[in-house]
């Protein structure tokens, strides 16, 4: 038996190139029980990570004891993320919710759930009465169902009529979808993880694949193994186990990824590395990229980024003699100023060489969450269902027919508001009732003394729906309890497009629901009605409500048609597009060379790149009249803060491969919280030694924000920039009065296209702290 937590991608099964990756089953029960002992197993996959890898839950007693990875699932083949092994014991916790909490006298007490769901009812009525729809604002998840964002979605769209519904999506993939809408027209990836087993060369932007998609590294350390291996670029400016695997490992200044981006495609354009044919049929906008690139030789940008331009040139010839690339792209790129400018050179990189929808040719703008994909599609984000358009007046008379509403009821006069706008309107009054549901933004939102103070106000009626009395639902003046993964039936989607289904595999403890089961009781009290005076919401459970979501995906992209809960039991995971055309699903997009961009049926008309301003219908048509995919170039423009005076340095936030986010399940798993029990912060040899700073001596980091108190460890990390991982909150920091929460620190800023607020590059300065804590 391997030791997962000292060996998290366990042992390698090496193949070769074009070949099948090799199985090996992961699993872990718990007390030392055998595969006998397990009373039933129950499919799902996995919930920690956006990787969707296949796994049986294992039930005894009406109870989960462990779980194991699905030998002939499509992703994983077997395998198991260490998290996913152990972090199943948190749904047993003993301190879960299982009753509804109301405020009373400054205090929240148990209560039903008509009581609770009365207070809640009561207020959005009075609240449509005296201000109207846009009182009202719902931020969700990337971490609940397929068939809880759609109904959340046309509840708030439809129901309410508000244009207030996004989802912590927004922190995460926000920059990938706009990334992928701005090249192709449309959300939707065109990779697969099979293009791993046939790609040369792997290039891995500001994604620590090793640590936040463990699997998916195991099959790239498996290729390494093999007998042709790919080449690995990694741009990172810590030196993650992905850095120390690759080729070239390109560590820039935070903040520097267009500098860089454009620097790589000015070497690979001025060689000719490109494929003319593929430009000519299938591409718009290569002479403007052309011309932008031109200003970025390789010795100014790597001057920028403070990398050496010998490295750039090195990784720019291996990108641009790749016969198969596969791009990935993920945080160190989305959580920037310029996010969806650097995502989209990743494209254009894959665009000006022909890398698109073939066998190990592609790219994956990666999501985080395990259903972050579903929040996008059905809704549930700042996008209307079935990545239609809100600018185009026939997408939304689609869902009007389709709900039997009025045009008019769907909010449709703006870009649907995203979360800090929605923050924002609270701070100032107009929005008086947030519905939070699994997201705990009281610590993973940045500046968290302003969130504290927006999310305390008395003028705020603050749900949070949650599996714990997390630090938000703790500011909440009522709290729902759900039910976890494992205790509730839906499906969720990966991040190459692969569905899984997710059964009930045991009940909710005490009185906590399903999420759908909330939400569909609140529709219920409302008593929302389509225009024929029928209830707006005709489904009543996942089933159904996954019927009325395929409906809804008919002929679009996301198509859902071709998929049954029975199939999906069958067959494990499928790729969507599913439907009559693609009976089996579909491993990439854009094998044709079609894309989804064509005017009347693109997600989007697209944003200018350094603005975020919309681009107008017309302006688009005539740029793109034939639907091909869009190449945008863009100038590199400097970070809005940086580090000043002789102990400022960038921080950059981020994870680690034992915790998820907040550690409410993590934090509760023994193996993992063991594994690593206390926030620390990553500083560089070089900073140290200015700094007087020893290994382990506690350190205090300071911005305008607040200040975090962690002991140093000692790294490869670039100099000039210190890391913090963010998923230390406070729920059970003893240090009273001590903060560590990395969003303490983090500034009030996004992405002007994708709206993604910048966790990667703010400035601290940095001190020893004398006598200890
Ligand atoms: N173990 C674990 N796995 C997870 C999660 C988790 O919490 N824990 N969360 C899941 C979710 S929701 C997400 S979104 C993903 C995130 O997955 P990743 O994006 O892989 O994780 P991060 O650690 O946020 O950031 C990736 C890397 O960006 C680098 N970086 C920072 N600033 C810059 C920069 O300016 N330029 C470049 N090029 N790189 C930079 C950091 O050093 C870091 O190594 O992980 C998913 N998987
Ligand atoms: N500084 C910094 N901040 C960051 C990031 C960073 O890299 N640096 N990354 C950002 C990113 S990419 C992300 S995705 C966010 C994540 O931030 P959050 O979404 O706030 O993190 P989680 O801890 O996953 O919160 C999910 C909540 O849902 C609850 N939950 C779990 N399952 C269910 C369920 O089935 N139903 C209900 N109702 N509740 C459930 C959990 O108990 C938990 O409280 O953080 C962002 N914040
Ligand atoms: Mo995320």
């Amino acid at each position: 038996m391997v030791d997962r937590i000292a060996e998290p991608w366990g042992a390698r099964t090496p193949y070769a190139a074009g070949q099948r990756w090799p199985e090996r089953v992961d699993g872990y029960l718990a007390d030392g029980l055998g595969d006998d002992d397990v009373d039933r197993w129950v499919p799902s996959a996995a919930i920690l990570h956006s990787n969707g890898d296949g796994l049986d839950i294992a039930v005894k007693d009406d109870r989960i004891v462990g779980v194991r990875g699905r030998r002939h699932d499509r992703v994983n083949h077997g395998r198991l993320d260490p998290k996913d092994l152990f972090g199943w014991q948190a749904n047993n916790s003993r301190d879960r919710l299982t009753a509804p909490l109301i405020r009373r006298g400054g205090r929240l007490v148990e209560t039903d759930w008509e009581t609770a769901m009365a207070a809640v009812v009561d207020r959005s009525r009075e609240l449509l009465g005296e201000h109207g729809p846009a009182a009202i604002g719902f931020y969700t998840s990337g971490q609940l169902f397929l068939e809880e964002y759609y109904t959340l979605g046309v509840i708030a769209r439809a129901g309410l009529g508000t244009n207030h519904v996004d989802g912590n999506t927004r922190l995460c993939t926000a920059t990938a979808e706009w990334a992928l809408k701005e090249s192709f027209g449309c959300d939707g990836q065109p990779g697969s993880y099979t293009d791993v087993d046939h790609a040369d060369v792997i290039a891995l932007f500001g994604h620590n694949v090793a640590e936040t998609q463990t699997v998916l590294w195991s099959r790239i350390l498996d290729r390494l193994a093999g007998p042709d291996p790919p080449q690995i670029v990694c741009v990172d400016p810590r030196s993650t186990p992905v850095a120390r695997a690759a080729t070239v490992h390109l560590a820039p200044l935070p903040g520097t990824n267009v500098a860089l981006m454009n620097g790589l495609l000015h070497e690979v354009i001025a060689h000719g590395w490109i494929d003319g044919d593929y430009l000519r049929a299938h591409v718009v906008g290569f002479e403007k990229l052309a011309a932008t690139v031109a200003d970025y030789p390789a010795a100014r940008a790597a001057a920028i980024c403070g990398i050496d331009a010998a490295d750039l040139r090195r990784a720019a010839r291996i990108v641009g003699g790749a016969e198969r690339l596969l791009s990935t792209v993920l945080q160190g790129f989305y959580q920037s100023h310029q996010a969806t400018a650097a995502a989209v050179q990743v494209n254009n990189l894959n665009l000006i060489r022909g890398m698109i929808g073939r066998p190990g040719a592609g790219v994956l703008q990666m999501n985080g969450q395990p259903t972050a994909q579903n929040t996008r599609e059905c809704g549930a984000n700042g996008d209307l269902p079935g990545f239609r358009n809100w600018q185009n007046d026939e997408h939304v008379a689609q869902l009007a027919r389709l709900w039997n509403v009025d045009v008019a009821t769907i909010p449709h006069y703006s870009e649907p508001t995203h979360a800090m706008q929605m923050l924002r309107f609270a701070e100032q009054g107009s929005l008086r009732m947030l519905w939070v549901s699994a997201t705990n933004p009281a610590v993973s939102l940045p500046e968290l003394h302003r969130i504290r103070s927006i999310l305390r106000q008395d003028r705020l009626m603050l749900v949070v729906q949650d599996i714990f009395l997390t630090e938000t639902a703790e500011l909440a003046d009522v709290v729902l309890p759900a039910a976890a993964w494992g205790e509730k039936t839906g499906t969720f989607t990966n991040v190459d497009r692969t569905v899984h289904i997710s059964d009930q595999a045991v009940d909710p403890p005490g009185q906590a629901r399903a999420d759908l089961d909330i939400f569909l009781d609140y529709a219920r009290r409302m008593d929302f009605r389509d225009n024929d005076g029928a209830p707006l919401i005709s489904w009543h459970g996942p089933e159904s409500a996954f019927a009325a979501w395929q409906r809804c995906s008919a002929g679009r992209p996301c198509d859902y048609t071709g998929l049954s809960y029975a199939k999906l039991r069958r067959s494990g995971g499928i790729q969507w597009p599913c439907n009559a055309d693609h009976p089996d699903g579909t491993e990439r997009l854009y094998a044709d060379g079609r894309f989804f961009s064509e005017p009347s049926y693109s997600e989007t008309y697209t944003k200018d790149l350094i603005t975020g301003g919309a681009v107008e219908p017309t302006e688009y048509a005539a740029a793109n009249p034939d639907g091909k995919a869009m190449l945008w170039p863009v100038e590199y423009l400097p970070p809005h803060e940086r580090p000043r005076g002789e102990n400022g340095l960038w921080l950059i936030t981020g994870r680690t491969v034992y915790h998820f986010h907040t550690r409410t399940k993590t934090g509760r798993t023994p193996q993992l919280n063991a594994a690593a029990p206390e926030v620390w912060v990553e500083l560089s040899r070089s900073d140290a030694d200015r700094l007087g700073i020893a290994e382990g001596d506690v350190v205090e980091l300071a911005s305008p924000r607040g200040t975090v108190t962690a002991p140093a460890r000692i790294t490869d990390i670039r100099a000039g920039v210190a890391f913090l991982p963010f998923h230390y909150g406070y729920w059970d920091c003893s240090a009273a009065g001590r903060h560590r929460a990395a969003n303490e620190l983090t500034v009030t800023d996004w992405d002007p296209v994708s709206k993604q607020p910048l966790f990667k590059t703010s400035a601290v300065r940095l001190r020893r702290k004398d006598g200890g804590t």
